[in-house]
């Protein structure tokens, strides 16, 4: 009876309904208000694989996929005018 151990082929791999998202917490220099704080959630919300932002003022929270590279949270951040530390 061999395949007997081979029995956990059938159960669901681990990771297939996880979201699959790596959370990270950004320190971002330049922020200083509200319309900072919107600038960089818009900013980084556009960034392909990011999935939900929670930005404040000097820092923000990226849920994303774990293949979005750091630079491009860097780059989008840039662009807006602030500086990810
Ligand atoms: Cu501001």
């Amino acid at each position: 009876m061999r395949h007997a151990a081979r029995g956990s082929l059938d159960a669901p791999a681990r990771g297939l309904h996880d979201t699959g998202m790596t959370t990270r917490q950004l320190t971002i220099e330049g922020m200083n208000c509200g319309h900072c704080v919107r600038a960089v959630d818009r900013a980084l919300r556009a960034v392909a694989g990011v999935e939900r932002v929670e930005a404040e003022v000097g820092t923000a929270k990226v849920e994303a996929d774990p293949s979005t590279p750091r630079e491009a949270l860097r780059a989008a951040l840039e662009d807006a005018g602030f500086t990810l530390v």
